[in-house]
């Protein structure tokens, strides 16, 4: 599917350090490839009312994951996907009495138009579900002759055709992979997850109450491919292994999402992928936290939104609003207020003053001006230490302070590893 353009990224002199980033499954910091060469899988959106800024903070801080490791001179492939059907989707296209192709269709070009606006890195790959269904069933197959899926007897689907779940106890005897080996939580924690996001923990018939569906027979009224698995479409966690691994391969660099993902979407994606591949699905496993709005985590389910489009529609700067995002890290859960945007709009003002200052010789960001120390090293060691933006903020803001001149050298690092051009 066709991705959004992407932004100038500046190549900085000398390299930055290779960057360390918080890996749930060893609750600690983990550095992220020793190769040259990193992975990334990043969910993507269902596309129905995008683009929040829970949505725009989760992919900004694997955008500063990927100017980190250009800056540390690696080369990255980075997969995304658009889990453009599933439930949610239909429900909301029903509500508005859409087609759900036209209602994902629409909200996809939204957030690329948003994510192009916000100068977010665009994934080499951005693969659409319904663009996969065959490679997703071939996969689904192959579970089955591996002993790792069974059938699961369905009343109201098509010809009675019965769906296909993943049995976890026989995929945690296969290995490598085991129940909590990324979200290392307690089964009552699992089993209360699974009802609230997606799954069907009380459904007859499965074989463990956390087995998720990997296949859907079809019904009547609903969206269904022919597929070596009959009439269906795929179950949520399949996709993404699959599209992760016949993409990038099995032991990826760092699988991303955020926190809400990691139970039981992100711990049955590794499973499905590691029983596919018989190696683990990543070596680090990454989290973002949640962006609340009026108390409450937003999304698109409670409606508490508030979306890019309409700050940038309202004559915000896109760079206003990944300043905004940017003060707070990457892994804390934060509130936006009616003070989150002007805050990011005044810092704005003032780097922007600061980088127009001409230097000792006339010269804008004259690089024989050296008054801020070293920002350059101050901002890499910052994002390098698990995408610490906070801290490369306040050391700009330390620079601006001081009245020194801004170099090219600091007006280039702050483009390349912050995403903020102060030269527009
Ligand atoms: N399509 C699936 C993933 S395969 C999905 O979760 N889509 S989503 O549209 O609901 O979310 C897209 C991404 O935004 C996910 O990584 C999700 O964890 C993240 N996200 C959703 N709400 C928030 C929020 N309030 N704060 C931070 N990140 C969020
Ligand atoms: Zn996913």
């Amino acid at each position: 599917m066709k991705s959004w353009s992407r932004p100038w990224v500046p190549r900085l002199a000398g390299a930055g350090l290779p960057p360390r980033i918080f890996d749930t499954s060893s609750q600690g910091l983990a550095g992220t490839t020793t190769t040259g060469v990193a992975t990334l899988y990043v969910c993507g959106i269902t596309p129905y009312d995008a683009t929040h800024l829970g949505h725009a903070a989760t992919y900004l801080a694997f955008d500063t994951l990927i100017r980190a490791w250009l800056d540390a001179g690696y080369t990255v492939n980075y997969v995304q996907n658009s889990t453009d059907v599933d439930d949610p989707l239909l429900e909301r296209a029903t509500e508005r009495g859409l087609d759900w192709r036209e209602l994902a269709a629409s909200q996809t070009e939204l957030f690329r138009g948003d994510m192009r606006a916000l100068s977010i890195i665009p994934p080499d790959d951005y693969v659409a579900v319904t663009a996969v269904i065959p490679e997703v069933a071939a996969a689904v197959d192959a579970l089955v002759r591996l002993g790792l899926a069974y059938e699961v007897p369905s009343t109201d689907s098509i010809d009675g055709e019965p769906d296909l779940y993943f049995d976890i106890t026989a995929a945690a005897e296969a290995g490598p992979w085991h129940l909590g080996l990324e979200s290392n939580l307690d089964r009552p924690t699992m089993l209360r997850l699974s009802a609230a996001r997606g799954g069907d923990p009380e459904r007859p018939g499965k074989h463990d109450a956390l087995d998720p569906l990997l296949w859907r027979a079809a019904r009547t009224g609903e969206p269904a491919w022919h597929t070596v698995l009959g009439l269906g479409r795929p179950g949520w966690h399949i996709e993404c292994s699959v599209i992760a691994v016949n993409r990038l391969g099995s032991s990826i660099t760092v699988q991303g999402g955020g926190s809400d993902l990691l139970f039981p979407h992100h711990e049955f994606s590794a499973a499905h992928a590691s029983a596919l591949t018989g190696e683990p699905f990543a070596r680090i496993y990454s989290h973002t936290g949640m962006v609340a709005f009026e108390g409450e985590k937003m999304s698109k389910s409670l409606g508490n939104l508030v979306l890019v489009s309409q700050l940038t529609h309202a004559g915000a700067d896109p760079r206003a609003i990944r300043l905004a995002l940017l003060a707070h890290h990457y892994r804390t859960d934060w509130e936006w207020t009616a003070d989150s945007l002007a805050s990011g709009a005044a810092r704005l003002e003032s780097w922007r003053a600061w980088a127009s200052t001409p230097g000792v010789s006339g010269v804008l960001g004259d690089p024989s001006a050296s008054g801020n120390g070293d920002l350059v090293t101050a901002l890499r060691t910052a994002v390098a230490e698990d995408l610490d933006t906070p801290a490369a903020i306040a050391a700009v803001d330390a620079a601006v302070l001081t009245g020194a001149t801004a170099t090219t050298a600091d007006i280039d690092a702050v483009h390349s590893l912050l995403g903020i051009d102060l030269r527009a």
